[in-house]
């Protein structure tokens, strides 16, 4: 049994699923995998039921019956991952866009380091995104940015999606009442962890755009998060993050 999980959300990935499960389980540390499907269309499903009869003890599968998002994903794996008392959950793209090898970096700054959370950061050390469009660069910094401002959050990339979780830190937080779906579920994430004051770790990752299948980045999604933000903070502001959901 290894001691940590990596959640990987997916949503027509059949182009990169079966190299990231590879390579993950191929590290020197020993992560299991969980496959989070939303009944991609293109068959992700199969593939990775194909892998697990390769892979039965480290890569798991969990179906969902259609595109629900990335954040409603993530809670199904995280309750997942508590329930089978994995201790070190991780948040990982489907795309390539996270690196696996910075696993055993995150794992790192949990196990040894003593973080309770650790964010693979594009934006410690400058800005360390490959292949983006311009537009797309300064969207997500400037974001960042203007997340930092609204909401105080002592962090350089609070949008990112590349993570490590001690169990302790996901069954704090109560997951029922995380409501974003997108970008936005990251920030509410990482502030509720910081509201919470668990110890958070930025390691500097390389962030690279995908190179196959299609983004699912939506207009949609930008304004969840640009107004979420700010429904976060005046939430906090009026420490009616319980009082406000009874009205
Ligand atoms: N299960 C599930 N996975 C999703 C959903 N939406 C996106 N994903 C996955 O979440 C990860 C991130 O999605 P991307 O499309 O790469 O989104 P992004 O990183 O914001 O956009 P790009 O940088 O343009 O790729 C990928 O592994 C997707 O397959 C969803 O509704 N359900
Ligand atoms: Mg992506």
């Amino acid at each position: 049994m290894a001691d940590g999980l990596v959640i990987i959300p997916t949503y027509n990935e059949i182009e990169n699923i079966e190299k990231l499960v590879r390579n993950t389980l191929a590290l020197q540390r020993h992560f299991h995998i969980l496959v989070v499907d939303d009944g991609s269309p293109d068959g992700t499903d199969k593939k990775v039921k194909g892998l697990q009869e390769e892979f039965p003890t480290a890569l798991f599968l969990l179906q969902r019956p259609h595109k629900m998002g990335l954040g409603t994903a993530y809670i199904a794996g995280f309750n997942w991952a508590i329930d089978k008392g994995y201790d070190y959950i991780f948040e990982m793209d489907a795309d390539f866009s996270h690196n696996p090898n910075d696993l055993i970096r995150l794992y790192n700054a949990c196990y040894k380091d003593g973080a309770d959370v650790a964010i693979g950061s594009r934006y410690v050390t400058g800005v360390n995104v490959v292949n983006w469009p311009m537009g797309r660069v300064l969207l997500s910094w400037g974001a960042s940015k203007y997340v930092r401002l609204i909401t105080g959050l002592p962090i350089h990339d609070t949008t990112a999606g590349f993570m490590c979780y001690k169990r302790e830190v996901l069954e704090s937080l109560n997951l029922k009442k995380i409501r974003f779906v997108g970008y936005a579920f990251q920030i509410e994430m990482k502030y509720k962890v910081h509201i919470k004051d668990w110890k958070i770790k930025e390691v500097p990752v390389v962030f690279t755009d995908r190179t196959k299948g299609q983004s699912k980045m939506s207009s949609g999604i930008i304004s969840e998060a640009v107004f979420g933000v700010l429904k976060l903070r005046i939430k906090h502001l009026f420490r009616s993050l319980d009082l406000w959901r009874k009205y």
